[in-house]
This record gives C-alpha cells, structure tokens and sequence, in this order.
C-alpha cells in the first residue's frame, strides 16, 4: 500500500537526495507504442536492453512492461540483475512519469507524484492520452509500499529537476515558464511547489536548455551535478549554432550563482556531438497517428551527452559514433575517477526524443546517510 499524504516532504523532513547517493535499484519502462518507435518498437526495445544491462551489471534494475510485452521484454532483459514487472503506460520516460524518491536520513523512504501532463496537455504535449502515466509514480510507490505525495495542482517532470543533495535544485526555466505546464501558477509559486516536494532551499533557474528539445528543454539534456558545487554543462564552441548562444548564457548564469550553502559554482563544459538531424531511415516505419508527436526527415535531433545516468559505481553515457563521445567520456572520466563510464550506443532513444537519463529513474537506499 502507498498513503497518500497530506503534508508536505520539507515539512515531514523528507528530501530527494543527489542522483551519486547509493541506489537500492534502477527503475524503467519498456518501449512499445509503434507511432513513436520505429520498426513497432523493435529497435527502441533493443536499444532500451543495452542500457537495462549496463545499468544491471552495476545494480538492480527494475522493468515495467505492459501486458503484451511481459513474455518479449523478459526474453530480451534476460540478465541476473533485472526483474520485469507487469505495469502499463502510455509512453516510456519513467524519468518524468516516475516517482521522485524521497529519504529522510533515518531509514524513512517515500515518493513524490508529480502530475504530468505529456510535456504541454492539450496546449503543447507530446502524445495523448497521458492518464496512464499519470498513475505510474502512484504505482511504484505502492510496489515498494511507500507513502505518496501528490502535486495535484503544479505538473512537473523529475527530467527537469536535478539535485546536488544539499539544498539546491537546478531546473530548466522555460520548460516551468511553458504556458502548458503551469499556466496559472507564477515563477515563485513554482519555485514554492520544488523548494517544499524536493525540499531544497535554493532553487537555480538555467534560461534555456538544448535546441529543439521536444520537452521545451528538460534539464536533464543541458546540465547536472556532478558535485554539491559543481555542474557538468552541455558545450559547444560553434557560434553559429542557435545552441551556442543557450549555452553561452547558463555559463553566464551558472558561474554567477551560489548553491544554498553559499558556495559558488564551478563549470565544467561537456562538448556536444556534432548536430544531428532525422534521416529518412529513421521516419520510415513509425506507424501514422493523431496522437503522438509528429517526425519528420531534417528534424534537429536534441543530443546531448549531459543525458547520461549515474548509478552505483558507474555513468551510463550516451554514444553516437561522434568524435566527442570519447571527449565526453574521457572529462567525466576525470571528473570521477571512481566510477566507471560505459558508453552505449543511443541513438534510437534519442529518436524517441529524450536519451538515457530521461528512460532511468534511481531508487535511493534510505538507509545510507549522504
Ligand atoms: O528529457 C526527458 N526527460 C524525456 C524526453 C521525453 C520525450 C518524449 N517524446
């Protein structure tokens, strides 16, 4: 079972700890509506396979299937580390439908529902309906008997909220500032809404986040902790690239800012691939529909290395075949000598729209002090 509760985290002093706090598992989706994966999700499957066993040979992982494709899904996930379990959805993003797990430094593990909305509802969202991923968090939380809070009134995603652990939250603003989230809610009373569910006590607003990005520029595609004070940020040196000037500004605002314990915060650039853009391979064979985001040949692909996934011991990062996937991995490498960077190839999930951050959600062990 999974209360619903009716305080709030920060004042039931429960907190959603840094990504690198140990994991008790790893929770995904399992891709299969066919005008979103290419190929009736064939592709897509295999691709979300490679990441499910990079992941599991660090910890364990966890694999939410619809009924159709228990049997397909457990052949493919075949690995001592993963589980599949039956759980329905309407797209596969357990990042944004997915519970934010909470801890509280005593033993104490609960979860916020954010309510989501398909990244816009019916103003700008990326498929229809969303129902069923509205229930996703709930379902979680009761598998691993966990009370719920609920944010009935303020729709968020967890691919736009990433933590350093320690009181600060780093958010993407115009995803919040989109007129399909949260249209009657004003910045403050958003930055009210993260500072009480995530319980933090500063709040860093990055402008804008990758070009072209479907979600309207999830953070989690643009910039992440890699240290309480330190953020990795998405780079390129092409100023005539429209990503430039978007990158360019949240170093400017990054490095002016403080985190919520006074300390300033350092910049690290992590380059981005070359530009990629949908190819007629990759339009061919995603089913017509009315419902899902539309694709078309010469789309600007959003990818992005930043997307990667720290677990226990190790960052599953993004490759592509481009000349700075080993740039990448060689400065987070050196950003964290004691994890492992294993680079799996992505490209598929990046067709879906989002990459390997955004189809992982990390459970923390609660009974490990930060
Ligand atoms: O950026 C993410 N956290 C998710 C991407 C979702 C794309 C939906 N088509």
């Amino acid at each position: 079972m999974s209360r619903l509760l009716t305080g709030t985290p920060k004042a039931d002093g429960y907190f959603m700890p840094a990504e690198w706090h140990e994991h008790s598992q790893t929770w995904m989706h399992w891709p299969e509506r066919t005008d979103t994966w290419r190929l009736g999700a064939k592709p897509g499957q295999e691709n979300y396979a490679r990441v499910a066993k990079a992941i599991a040979d660090f910890e364990p992982v966890t694999v939410c299937a619809s009924s159709l494709q228990f049997e397909n899904a457990s052949v493919l996930l075949d690995h001592p580390q993963i589980r599949v379990i039956e759980l329905n959805q309407n797209d596969a993003w357990i990042r944004d439908n997915g519970t934010t797990f909470l801890i509280n430094g005593k033993g104490g593990l609960r979860g916020v529902d954010w309510k989501f909305n398909a990244y816009g509802g019916e103003y700008n969202g990326l498929y229809a309906p969303w129902s069923t991923d509205d229930k996703v968090a709930h379902k979680m939380l009761a598998i691993e008997r966990c009370d719920r809070y609920r944010t009935e009134n303020f729709v968020a995603e967890g691919g736009n909220i990433h933590t350093n652990g320690e009181g600060t939250l780093l958010v993407c603003e115009e995803v919040f500032l989109n007129s399909g989230r949260n249209r009657d809610l004003s910045r403050d009373q958003m930055e009210q809404y993260l500072k009480d569910y995530a319980n933090a006590e500063k709040v860093l607003w990055v402008p804008r986040g990758i070009y072209e990005d479907e979600t309207c520029g999830h953070i989690d595609n643009m910039a992440f902790f890699i240290k309480p004070a330190e953020i990795v940020l998405a780079w390129t040196d092409d100023k005539s690239d429209p990503q430039y000037e978007r990158s360019a500004e949240a170093l400017e605002y990054l490095t002016s800012e403080t985190d919520a314990r006074g300390r300033s915060i350092k910049v690290h650039k992590l380059p981005l691939p070359s530009p990629m853009y949908t190819t007629e391979d990759d339009i061919r064979g995603i089913d017509s529909s009315q419902t899902a985001k539309e694709r078309s040949v010469g789309d600007r692909l959003a990818a992005s290395y930043i997307n990667c996934y720290t677990c226990n011991g190790a960052i599953i990062l993004p490759a592509y075949g481009d000349p700075n996937d080993d740039v990448a991995a060689g400065i987070l490498q050196d950003l964290l000598p004691c994890h492992k960077v294993v680079q799996v190839e992505s490209r598929e999930i990046l067709l879906g729209g989002g990459n390997i951050h955004c189809i992982t959600q990390q459970q923390p062990n609660p009974g490990i002090s930060t």
